[in-house]
């Protein structure tokens, strides 16, 4: 019998969330039938018709239509609105044939479940008002948080969004590694040095270990209720693994993010699911090789990374995404088909999803998005082809 995900797929949690039955007339069971599922077979290394694409941050502040909506609008207040979320989710589909969407929202609504105020500053990002200071502060954090009440909006968001995208492409849900949660939660925002949450490892690693728990286990129950909403694939953005040393990495983050995987698929194998999960350690080169055994079918890299030699140091156990460095969408388009070229000649076809090292950002033109996601597509074309 199914434990959660029973509970998720047996019971259906979200009937019993009556406003979503009644405000969106929808049932997460009736979803429309997906049309291009190029991501999801590039996920577990199966043939696809091309290279498929999406860009990290493909709903932001670089497009027009992202920022009329966002407006004079409180971050976390959006994130709170399925409606908004959803259509965040959207935009960029409009515009540009990428192969996934990826449900708005941020890693930083899990200190929020936990009791912990978050606010986005206008200039100055996420910003903690009260951030950890030591680990007597743990006792304030809620450690058992009812994830179906606290997260509620997010997995409504993902429902309506999955009806909404009428099966164009695949949706993703994300999460934040215990790592990197825990950094913000100590840092009180963002940091270069981490040194504040990096103090913890070193002088409170018994503290360390137990926020890092505390965080897996509401992380695990978040992604699980995410694919009973309806996302098709996760991502676990270990977004600060670069400001750790390869010690470091083997003690705080690569556990968690393998037990994140292990219990995930685990609960969903009873229920007969199979949802392809990404791990993207930015900065984390030296943990490659891990990352590539820690039951993930996907690793995403950061632009610092070569292609073939990732492929090397991977030997082929997984799936590979990225890396294009942001700022080459700076270039002019003839340019960035070049750069193109030579990453999918690095990668291969078989078993790659192309994206960006990281997130997009503001400043750049919405054309050369376009131009990247179309040199993808006709680049990775004309390479089959050949084969
Ligand atoms: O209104 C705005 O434009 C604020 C900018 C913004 C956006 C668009 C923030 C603030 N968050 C988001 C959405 C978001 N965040 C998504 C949406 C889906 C998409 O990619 O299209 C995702 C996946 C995230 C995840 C996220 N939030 C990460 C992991 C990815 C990464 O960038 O490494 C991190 C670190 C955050 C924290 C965060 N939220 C926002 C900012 C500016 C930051 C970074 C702050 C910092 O450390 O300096």
């Amino acid at each position: 019998m199914c434990h959660y995900v029973g509970y998720g797929f047996c019971l259906y949690p979200f009937l019993k969330h009556s406003s979503l039955t009644f405000h969106f007339n929808f049932s997460p069971k009736d979803f429309p039938k997906l049309k291009n599922d190029a991501f999801l077979l590039a996920c577990r290394g199966q043939e696809t018709p091309h290279v498929p694409v999406w860009c990290m941050r493909q709903a932001g502040r670089y497009l027009p239509e992202f920022r009329e909506s966002r407006a004079g609008k409180d971050f976390f207040a959006t994130c709170r609105s399925p409606s908004a979320c959803c259509e965040l989710t959207l935009q960029p589909l409009r515009r540009f044939p990428f192969d996934a969407a990826i449900i708005f929202s941020d890693i930083l609504v899990i200190p929020q479940a936990m009791g912990m105020d978050v606010q986005m500053v206008a200039g100055k990002g996420p910003t903690f008002p009260e951030p950890l200071k030591e680990p007597e502060d743990l006792l304030l954090l809620q450690s058992k948080v009812d994830v179906n009440k606290e997260l509620d909006y997010v997995f409504k968001a993902i429902t309506l969004t999955r009806h909404k995208l009428e099966g164009k492409v695949p949706l993703i849900g994300f999460t934040g590694a215990p790592w990197t949660l825990m950094a913000y939660m100590i840092e009180g925002g963002g940091s270069t040095t981490q040194s504040k949450a990096k103090r913890w490892l070193y002088r409170h690693p018994e503290a360390s270990h137990q926020l890092l728990k505390m965080l897996t286990d509401i992380i695990v129950e978040y992604l699980l209720g995410q694919v009973a909403a309806g996302a098709q694939a996760l991502q676990v953005f270990e977004s600060h693994a670069g400001c750790l040393g390869p010690a470091e990495f083997q003690e705080f983050s690569l556990p968690y993010l393998r037990d994140i995987a292990r219990k995930v698929k685990d609960q969903l194998k009873e229920s007969g699911q199979d949802v392809p999960m990404i791990v993207f350690a930015k900065d984390g080169h030296y943990g490659l090789e891990d990352l590539s055994q820690s039951h993930y079918e996907v690793v995403g890299l950061d632009w610092t990374i070569d292609p073939r030699s990732a492929r090397e140091r991977t030997g082929g156990k997984v799936s590979l995404q990225g890396n294009m460095d942001p700022c080459a969408l700076y270039a002019p388009k003839e340019r960035i088909y070049e750069i193109v070229k030579k990453m999918l000649e690095g990668f291969g076809t078989r078993g790659y999803i192309a994206n960006l090292g990281h997130g997009l950002y503001p400043d750049m033109d919405p054309e050369n998005v376009g131009a990247f996601v179309e040199a993808v597509h006709a680049h990775s074309r004309h390479l089959l082809n050949l084969k």
